[in-house]
């Protein structure tokens, strides 16, 4: 069964203003283009949800947002804060919640800097999912200041749209069964690829609601768009594709090495970790990952007995040198009696890193 999450942030960029700048808490906040006393010409990025309610929002020409916050004012309401954009500290933030995301679920699309996919499936029932997306929003309130709206679905399609349903803050789950009926309501403008001026044309041939649009067969829709009839069937009835495209992320990385010759060699064995170590923290940023909490390490003996070793820290460590001393720590014993009473020579040292997290939180 496939279990597919969506999240987005709440009206991301003033979030990430409104956390930074405690006074405007509440306050409508427009972040976009200068509004300069009316006469800008850009637009609006976003606005917060005070912002919205005085009909600012994305897109909107900046002109026209000062207009409304000036009425807004002339009524006694508090007037927005208008603010230039600053990109770097929202991807920043983009990837500290994404980061996060990747502790709970192996398989993430990001789609946007604000948005993406990941895979509850592990999670193996909904009601199961609903609780990890709960800890989820927590973990990302907690550690970033900034809410998240989840949606759950048995498909991407699904767990998008729900994901906007609840805005802000929200979470909705539509299992298999709830999908007919969570649709049939909805604007058709809210299937993926409808814009306006598709939602134009057929509210002209009176399709209004995804109930409306499943009055038509695929042949039906077929014969009226062409190709796309069949996409469009496809999005009524709530089929949706649920995998994970590119390259996954690695679930470890590392290194083994065969000595020319058996070894009992302490310093030698020392050293070939210390080198391994090295590498490894350098493919692991190349990579894009900025830590890892496990370390194995695996020995061979000369009759090919293979023994691995492993310790997982709380916190996750980042260089070499730490690499290096943990991974000593774990072979340090087969040196010993107790670990290898027969004084058998070692064929093949290996170091590996797991549970690699990326970002900087
Ligand atoms: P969205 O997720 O579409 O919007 P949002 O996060 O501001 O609000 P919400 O999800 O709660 O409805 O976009 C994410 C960010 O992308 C948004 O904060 C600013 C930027 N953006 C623009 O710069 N211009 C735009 O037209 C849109 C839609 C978004
Ligand atoms: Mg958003």
């Amino acid at each position: 069964m496939k279990i597919i999450g969506h999240i987005d942030l709440d009206a991301f960029f003033a979030s990430v203003e409104e956390r930074e700048k405690p006074w405007l808490k509440g306050l409508p906040i427009v972040v976009g283009a200068d509004p300069l006393g009316g006469q800008g010409r850009g637009v609006v990025s976003t606005a917060n949800y005070a912002a919205r309610k005085y009909g600012i929002r994305s897109a909107l020409p900046i002109s026209q947002a000062w207009r409304f916050s000036e009425a807004a004012r002339a009524k006694g309401l508090p007037g927005a804060s208008f603010i230039t954009p600053r990109f770097k500290k929202y991807e920043k933030a983009s990837r500290e919640v994404f980061s996060i995301l990747r502790r709970y679920a192996r398989k993430v699309e990001v789609t946007s800097v604000d948005e993406a996919y990941f895979d509850m499936s592990p999670c193996r029932s909904f009601a199961k999912a609903e609780a990890m997306a709960r800890w989820i929003k927590r973990d990302i309130k907690k550690k970033t200041k900034l809410t998240a709206s989840i949606g759950i679905g048995p498909n991407k399609m699904i767990a998008k749209i729900a994901a906007g349903i609840r805005k802000p803050d929200g979470l909705l789950v539509v299992d298999e069964e709830g999908v007919a009926d969570f649709l049939a309501p909805l604007s058709i403008k809210e299937l993926p690829g409808i814009g306006p001026k598709t939602a134009t044309m057929l509210s002209r041939r009176g399709i209004e609601t995804v109930k409306d649009l499943r009055n038509f067969s695929w042949q039906e829709l077929e014969a009226k768009f062409g190709k796309w009839g069949f996409d469009l069937f496809e999005r009524a009835h709530g089929i949706g594709s649920a995998t994970f495209s590119g390259r996954e992320a690695p679930k470890s990385i590392g290194q083994h090495e065969t000595f020319d010759r058996d070894t009992r060699d302490f310093k030698l064995v020392f050293k070939t970790i210390e080198d391994m170590a090295e590498k490894i923290i350098r493919r692991m940023k190349r990579g894009g990952f900025t830590g890892f909490r496990t370390v194995v390490t695996t020995i061979r003996f000369d009759d090919f007995e293979t023994k691995t070793r492993s310790v997982t820290g709380r916190a996750p460590l980042s260089s070499a040198k730490e690499l290096h001393a943990k991974g000593m720590k774990l072979v340090l014993p087969f040196f010993e009696k107790k670990e290898n009473p027969r004084k058998k020579a070692i064929r093949l040292v290996g170091l590996r890193i797991e549970k690699l997290s990326q970002g900087d939180v």
